[in-house]
C-alpha cells in the first residue's frame, strides 16, 4: 500500500485538527449519532490518543466505543479525480461514516485502511465520523482478557464496569493516533510499487513490478540525490540498472527517488539500495556481516499517548545517533509511516514488528503475570485458546504491503513473547511465516521475538526463524540483584544458541530503574544496578561467535496498565519518558561508539 503523497497527478489534503469527540456511554450506535452533530461533543486533538488528553477515569479507561466527527469539503476543481479517504491508523477498531453512510470498517489498530469515496461525497460541506473500538480480548492483536474480564474467565465484579485487561505490558492508548488525509488520484492509478534490489559487482538491479487500475502507458525512472536520472524502464514490470550504485547503509542513507507514471498518473518513492542476507552465523547487509546496537522502542509520549509525535521522533533517532545506535525493533506493533520514512532517511536499521503482543495465555509479558493455571494457548477455542489466527494473518499480511519497500526494514518479527515453545505453536506459526516470505519482494530474514522460557530447545523459533531473537532478562526477573548467579545461568544457555548456526541477538534485556535513585552498592532500581546489569550482560554476549546483535529494553520509560510491578509505568528506560539520559545512556554511548557497524565478531 502506498503512502499517501502529492505529487503532478495527485493533491492531499490533510484533516488533521482539532476534532469533535465524544465518548459512547452505550447509545451512540442505536441513536445514530454518525447521522448528524453529535449529541454533546467535546474537543479531541486528531492524531492523537484520546487517554490522557482529558482528565479522569473516563477517558483514561474507557471501554468500549468513542466518536470523533469533523466536516470538510472537496474543492470543485478536483471534480472528476478519485477521491480516496485513508486513515493511517485508527486503534483498534475503526467504522468510517460519510454524511451519514458507512464507508469503510477496519480491525487492527496500527497499519492504514482507505477507501474511494466519491459516491459518498456531496457538494458543499461533508459529515466524517469515524467510530473507534478500543476493546481488546482474544481475537484481537494485541490481546486482553475476554469480555472485559479477566484472562483466564474470571468474571467481573457485580456492579463494576468491564475494564480492558491487556494481556501486554504497554498502556492501551487508543483513539485516532496517526493521520486522516484526503488524496486523489486519476481514474486510471498506481496502486501499488513493489521494489527489490540485487547487487552485480558496482551494479545494482531494481527489480520492480507496478500494479495499476485501468488503461495507460507504465513507465519507470530512477533519480540520484543530485538530480540525476540514472536509469528508466518502459513496462509495468522490468528491471532498473544502475551502474556504480551508491549503496543505502546503516548510518549511512542514501536515497534514490523512483518515479513511476501510469498514463495521467505519477507517484515519487524515495528508494534506498540495498541488500540483506543470513547466512551461516551472520547477518549480513549488502554482504558485510552487521551487528545491531540499538533499542526496544514504544510509540509512548506525554501526553499525545500513541499518537503521532514528528518531533519526539526525530529526537529518538538523535539521541541514538548520540550514543552510537544504529537500529531499533518496532516492539510491538507496526511503528508510523513517518517514522520509516524518517529512519530511511535518517539510515537507522528497522526490525519491523506485528502488533501480535500477548499471544500467549500462560505469561502476559512483564506487569502480567499470571496464576498459574496452565492454558492451551494453540488448543481449541471453546477449551479457551486463542482465536488470533486469521487476524494474524492479515496484519502480517497488510505489514509487509505497506513496509515491503523501505531500506530501512531488514527483518520481520512475525510476534512478540507468543507462546513458541507451547503446543501448536509451530502449527500456528509456519503458515505465517510462509506468508510473510511469500508477500515480501525482498524476501527479507523472518523471526518471532521468543520469551524466556525453561523449554527453550522446544521453541518453534528454532525451526521457523532466519533469526533467534531472544527476549532475556537474566539479573532482573531471573536472579535479580543477583548479577553472578545470573551470570552462571545465562552462560548455560547461550551456550546452547551459539552451538545452533544461525545468528541470535537480543531484542530485549533490561532493569527496570527509576530515575535519580542512587547507591554506593549497587541495589536494584538504582541507575548503578542498570549499569551493572548491562555490564554483566556483556560480559557474556561478547564472547560468543553468533551473537549479531544487542538491543536494550527500553529505549525510554513507558506508560503501562497500573500494577504492583509498575511505578507509573515502566522504568526500563534508558532514557526517561521525557528523554533525559540515566546514567546507563552514557554506559551505552561509551560501548557502542567502540563496537563497528560492520564486522565486530571476529569472522567479520
Ligand atoms: C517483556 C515484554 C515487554 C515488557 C518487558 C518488561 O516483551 O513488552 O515490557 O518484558 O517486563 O516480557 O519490561
Amino acid at each position: 500500500m502506498l503512502y499517501p503523497i502529492q505529487t503532478s497527478s495527485r493533491a492531499l489534503m490533510d484533516l488533521s485538527g482539532v476534532w469533535d469527540f465524544q465518548l459512547d456511554d452505550g447509545q451512540g450506535f442505536a441513536e445514530e449519532w454518525f447521522r448528524g452533530p453529535l449529541p454533546s461533543p467535546t474537543t479531541m486533538a486528531v492524531p492523537a490518543s484520546y487517554n490522557d488528553l482529558k482528565e479522569g477515569w473516563a477517558h483514561k479507561e474507557h471501554y468500549g466505543w468513542a466518536f470523533y466527527q469533523r466536516r470538510f469539503a472537496v474543492p470543485a476543481f478536483l471534480q472528476g479525480q478519485r477521491l480516496v479517504l485513508r486513515l493511517a491508523a485508527v486503534t483498534h477498531v475503526g467504522k468510517v461514516y460519510l454524511n451519514g453512510k458507512l464507508v469503510c470498517e477496519h480491525k487492527g489498530g496500527f497499519l492504514p485502511f482507505e477507501a474511494e469515496i466519491n459516491p459518498y461525497v456531496q457538494e458543499g460541506e461533508n459529515l466524517l465520523t469515524v467510530a473507534v473500538d478500543n476493546r481488546i480480548d482474544h481475537s484481537t492483536l494485541p490481546v486482553g482478557g475476554e469480555n472485559g474480564t479477566s484472562m483466564l474467565g474470571g468474571s467481573v465484579a457485580k456492579g463494576a464496569r468491564p475494564r480492558n485487561l491487556p494481556n501486554f505490558d504497554f498502556f492501551n492508548y487508543c483513539g485516532i493516533t496517526r493521520p486522516v488525509k484526503l488524496y486523489t488520484t486519476p481514474w486510471g492509478y498506481i496502486r501499488d510499487i513493489a521494489l527489490n534490489t540485487r547487487l552485480e559487482g558496482g551494479a545494482a538491479l531494481v527489480d520492480y513490478t507496478l500494479d495499476t487500475v485501468g488503461q495507460g502507458e507504465a513507465r519507470m525512472e530512477l533519480w540520484d540525490e543530485s538530480g540525476q536520472k540514472v536509469a528508466e524502464s518502459a513496462g509495468a514490470q522490468g528491471v532498473l540498472r544502475v551502474e556504480k550504485a551508491h549503496l543505502w547503509q546503516p548510518l549511512g542513507a542514501y536515497l534514490y527517488e523512483v518515479r513511476a507514471f501510469f498514463g495521467e498518473d505519477r507517484y515519487d518513492l524515495p528508494y534506498g539500495l540495498r541488500t540483506v542476507e543470513v547466512r551461516g552465523g551472520q547477518f549480513l547487509i549488502n554482504g558485510r556481516p552487521f551487528y545491531f546496537k540499538g533499542y526496544g522502542k514504544h510509540e509512548d509520549t506525554c501526553p499525545a499517548g500513541r499518537g503521532l509525535n514528528v518531533p519526539m521522533n526525530v529526537k529518538d533517532i538523535s539521541l541514538m545517533k548520540w550514543q552510537g545506535a544504529n537500529s531499533f525493533r518496532t516492539s510491538h506493533y507496526p511503528y508510523s509511516e513517518e517514522m520509516m520514512r524518517l529512519c530511511d532517511r535518517e539510515g537507522i536499521v528497522v526490525i519491523d514488528e506485528a502488533p501480535a503482543v500477548g499471544v500467549h495465555l500462560n505469561f502476559g509479558g512483564g506487569a502480567n503475570f499470571k496464576d498459574g493455571r496452565r492454558v492451551d494457548t494453540f488448543g481449541p477455542e471453546e477449551a479457551g485458546g486463542i482465536r488470533t489466527f486469521s487476524h494474524h494473518k492479515d496484519v502480517v499480511r497488510d505489514m509487509v504491503a505497506r513496509d515491503k519497500n523501505h531500506a530501512c526494514v531488514v527483518m520481520w518479527s512475525l510476534a512478540n513473547e507468543a507462546d513458541s515453545g507451547g503446543p501448536g505453536a509451530y502449527d500456528y506459526f509456519k503458515p505465517l511465516f510462509d506468508l510473510a516470505r511469500d508477500q515480501d519482494p525482498q524476501h527479507r530474514p523472518c523471526t518471532l521475538v521468543s520469551v524466556q522460557m525453561e523449554n527453550f530447545k522446544e521453541d518453534c523459533t528454532l525451526r521457523l526463524s532466519d533469526v533467534f531473537c531472544l527476549n532475556r532478562y537474566y539479573g532482573w526477573y531471573i536472579s535479580g540483584g543477583d548479577l553472578d548467579a545470573a551470570k552462571a545461568m545465562m552462560e548455560q544457555e547461550m551456550a546452547f544458541w551459539d552451538s545452533v548456526g544461525k545468528p541470535f541477538m537480543f531484542t530485549e534485556y533490561g532493569a527496570d530503574t527509576v530515575c535519580g535513585l542512587h547507591d554506593t552498592t549497587p541495589v536494584m532500581f538504582t541507575e548503578e544496578y542498570q549499569v551493572e546489569y548491562y555490564k554483566m550482560n556483556h560480559e557474556v554476549v561478547d564472547k560468543l561467535e553468533n551473537f549479531v546483535g544487542e538491543q536494550v529494553w527500553n529505549f525510554a520509560d513507558f506508560a503501562t496498565s497500573q500494577g504492583i510491578i509498575r511505578v507509573q509505568g515502566n522504568k526500563k528506560g534508558i532514557f526517561t519518558r521525557d528523554r533525559k539520559p540515566k546514567l546507563c545512556a552514557h554506559y551505552l554511548r561509551e560501548r557502542w561508539t567502540k563496537i563497528p557497524d560492520f564486522g565486530y565478531k571476529s569472522k567479520g
